[in-house]
């Protein structure tokens, strides 16, 4: 999940000095640096490249801005005429985050791992038909233009399928070591959609990329699942599935029998007590802890997350660890 995302004040320093989100982004250096803020601080065994999930619809031609307390604004496709908007992915616009992902790898320690990732196509679509955030919409556009829309829907999938499959084979070339694929709002589809939508297009784009780079690790995240957790295993081929915090642990279990678990504390335990924090990561590790699981939160951490409790939490986890 985020780790850098605006609580850490080395990384609020460097935002205040950029007017524009995409600025940094696209910011070879500062990609290097922000990526690595979270390591120098608390040496995880992981670190994710500093990007956002909209350089894609951004490098395909979209205008896309990110305002202060409203989050992101994209330009909206809504009819076959605004196709021709779209253009094949722009490698000159990415090429910065290419470079970010060498330099950070070179920096890294061998024994770090180092996370390239992208936007599930449903979960880009949702922003491109919206044209806001899903913290800023109720999804009625996406879910009519499905039925109502249904070619102008079915094109773009396959424009964002095959910007998805450059984007990750480019970052694999540049050095990531896995990738993981965001699928933020995939729960808000229903189940015959979320086969169309969610799973199929997934499942090209992990059959894809492993046809080319087989060792390559693919941890997929299909936030708000549910149940459907269980079918996006078994149909996508994805090696390792992240959980959102709704997921019980008996449930969690069960799906580790099929592929490594990663997950699933509620980002808000952060800001209650230590007590609270205790209880809650020992009841995962107990659960979890005994078969392939990578500890991490349900969903990015929150901006008013205090430094202390992620100290905290990266302890009681490592103390785990050693038992
Ligand atoms: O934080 C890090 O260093 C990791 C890099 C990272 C990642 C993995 C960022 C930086 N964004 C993401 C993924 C991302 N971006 C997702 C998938 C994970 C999730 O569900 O959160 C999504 C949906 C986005 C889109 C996005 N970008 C949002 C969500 C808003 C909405 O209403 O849909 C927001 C707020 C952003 C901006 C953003 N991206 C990243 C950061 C640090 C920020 C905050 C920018 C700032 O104010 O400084």
């Amino acid at each position: 999940m985020r780790q850098a995302g605006r609580y850490l004040p080395e990384y609020q320093l460097i935002r205040k000095q950029q007017k524009s989100f995409l600025d940094l982004c696209y910011n070879k250096d500062l990609i290097t640096e922000i990526t690595l803020q979270p390591i120098k601080r608390f040496n995880f065994d992981a670190a994710i490249i500093f990007s956002d999930i909209l350089v894609i619809p951004h490098a395909l031609g979209l205008n896309v801005t990110f305002i202060e307390n409203i989050g992101p604004i994209v330009q909206k496709i809504s009819s076959p005429e605004d196709l021709k908007l779209l253009h094949p992915l722009d490698n000159s616009k990415l090429q910065p985050v290419y470079e970010g992902i060498s330099l950070v790898r070179s920096k890294l320690p061998s024994d770090k791992v180092l996370i390239g990732f992208t936007g599930a196509v449903f979960t880009l679509l949702t922003y491109i038909i919206e044209g806001r955030g899903g913290y800023k919409t109720n999804f009625e556009e996406t879910k009519l233009s499905i039925f109502n829309k249904k070619t102008l829907i079915d094109e773009l999938i396959l424009i964002l399928e095959e910007a998805v499959i450059t984007h990750i084979i480019n970052q694999i070339e540049a050095g990531v070591d896995l990738i993981q694929i965001f699928d933020s709002w995939a729960g808000i589809l229903a189940e015959e959609e979320y086969f169309e939508y969610v799973i199929k297009p997934t499942k090209r784009i992990v059959a894809s990329v492993k046809n080319k780079y087989p060792h390559i690790k693919i941890i997929g995240f299909p936030r708000l699942s549910g149940k459907l957790y269980h079918n996006y295993i078994e149909e996508t081929k994805i090696d390792c599935i992240s959980l959102d915090p709704l997921v019980s642990l008996s449930d969690a279990a069960l799906m580790q029998q099929k592929v490594i678990v990663q997950g699933n504390l509620d980002p808000l335990i952060l800001l209650s007590n230590k007590e609270i924090i205790k209880l809650k990561v020992t009841n995962i590790c107990e659960a979890l802890g005994k078969g392939n699981f990578i500890f991490n939160l349900g969903h990015g951490i929150l901006p008013s997350t205090p430094i202390e409790n992620v100290e905290y939490l990266i302890e009681l986890v490592k103390s785990y660890e050693k038992n």
